[in-house]
């Protein structure tokens, strides 16, 4: 098995770590750097206040990083992940967890370095955390939370009303949050798949994971992660934000649950984690389970090569699919298909296999070569979108959704539309050529 820091030292040897030994403030100037990185791993060495404690970020912030963390390519990233999503096993419970290697009961949340990314920031946050909980029916989830501190051993945690809320409104309070964890289970934490099926299964399904128990709480953890807050959520509600949201935008204040933190364990020298609000790997694992779902769907009605929710529509609101064309409304299938998928998408369009879905370019060439919108496009106003686009009508989330065919048309002389290629461009290596 390999955890985090085996991660973060092998993307060190490969020269694709950021280390940044100058001294940093966690208060805005942390943020500045890592969003400056754009999606390039970093780990900050020198914390202003926070001596005893490294911090990494955006190690799980693109494809590239997430499928090198699995040992696979790519383009194999999603039928993993559907994989694991269908095949979740049970991973191996150990003692002696690395993640153990330190105990401070009656800690001080103040000590580690929460973060005040943006100015209008509600208070110090924690980001990257993963909250684990129990229920005696459903087993383990593992779901993302923001976490606001707001004193020495209480959080307020932002909980929309999915699974975490359905196990504390059955009684479940006691929670463990993890921190500085691998990839595998990072992605397979952002999953919201079904109530009874754990997160922690299918991260094991996507990589074998070890786990261990918590000290004071009976719940099951990552034995080589980082951090882990062992704690119990409260009757005591509370004003959580404002904090910036994955548009890159202000969510406003609301009342929210207040977490109770009884003890901490840590590795020693320890890399705390964060996620920059907003930034590629926010969106990046927020994005990816949904390219999953969508991927599912528009495989029932036809054959579905690849699925990209795109870095100009949010990772959210726009999707690219690639699919081998076989029948003439396969593309419009395809598009119904999305919609059905991924209730906040907007627009999709469908390209045939041989256009590169990563390159915007490609896909706007498709549109431009292989499209007569008159016959190629669905337009679906009055439709239930998201929230998040202020071009729709926000309160009642009325939206205009639309859908371009941009594949090649069966009837026609196929030639005509393709890339023309030049024998052995491929092949060619300019250093030949150049001195
Ligand atoms: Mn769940």
């Amino acid at each position: 098995m390999v955890g985090f820091r085996d991660f973060l030292s092998e993307l060190e040897e490969l020269g694709l770590l950021a280390r940044i030994d100058k001294r940093v403030s966690t208060r805005f100037e942390i943020a500045a750097v890592i969003k400056k990185l754009n999606s390039r791993p970093v780990i900050f060495t020198n914390i202003e206040g926070h001596k005893d404690f490294k911090l990494a970020a955006n190690i799980a912030a693109n494809r590239r990083l997430v499928a090198r963390s699995l040992n696979i390519s790519e383009g194999e990233l999603l039928s993993r992940l559907i994989y694991a999503i269908e095949n979740p096993s049970k991973g191996e419970v150990v003692e002696d967890a690395p993640c153990q290697e330190i105990v401070i009961r009656d800690p001080d949340l103040r000590k580690l370095p929460f973060l005040i990314f943006g100015e209008r920031d509600g208070g110090p946050y924690l980001t990257a955390g993963i909250v684990i909980a129990y229920d005696p029916e459903y087993g383990f989830n593992a779901s993302y939370h923001r976490l606001m501190l707001i004193g020495k051993n209480k959080l307020v945690a932002r909980i929309l009303p999915r699974h975490l809320n359905a196990y504390i409104e059955r009684g479940n309070r006691d929670v463990a949050i993890t921190i500085g964890n691998h990839p595998a289970f990072m992605l397979a934490s952002a999953v919201s798949w079904k109530l009874g099926i754990s997160e922690l299964d299918i991260a094991n399904a996507l990589k074998p994971m070890k786990y261990t128990w918590t000290i004071t709480n009976n719940l099951l953890v990552p034995a080589d992660c980082e951090v882990v807050l062992e704690g119990r959520v409260t009757d005591e509600w509370t004003d959580e934000g404002p904090f910036i949201d994955i548009t890159g935008t202000y969510d406003i204040v609301r009342k929210q649950r207040v977490i109770e933190i009884k003890c901490i364990t840590m590795r020693r020298d320890t890399i705390f984690q964060q996620i920059l609000p907003g930034g590629p790997e926010h969106r990046f694992l927020m994005g990816t389970p949904r390219e999953a779902t969508i991927f599912r769907e528009v495989s029932k009605v036809c054959d579905v090569l690849d699925v990209r929710l795109t870095g100009g529509g949010c990772n959210w609101l726009h999707c690219v699919i690639k699919i081998r064309k076989k029948n003439e409304d396969d593309g419009r299938r395809a598009i119904e298909a999305a919609f059905k998928a991924h209730k906040s998408l907007k627009h999709v369009i469908v390209v045939d296999e041989d256009i590169d879905i990563s390159d915007p370019n490609e896909v706007e060439w498709a549109l431009a070569t292989r499209t007569q919108l008159d016959k190629d496009l669905i337009l679906k106003p009055g439709e239930l979108g998201s929230s998040l686009d202020p071009s729709a009508d926000q309160v009642n989330r009325i939206t205009c959704k639309a859908g371009v065919d941009a594949t090649i048309p069966l009837g026609e002389e196929r030639e005509k539309f393709i890339k023309a290629r030049i024998p052995g461009e491929d092949e060619l290596k300019l250093e030949d050529y150049i001195q």
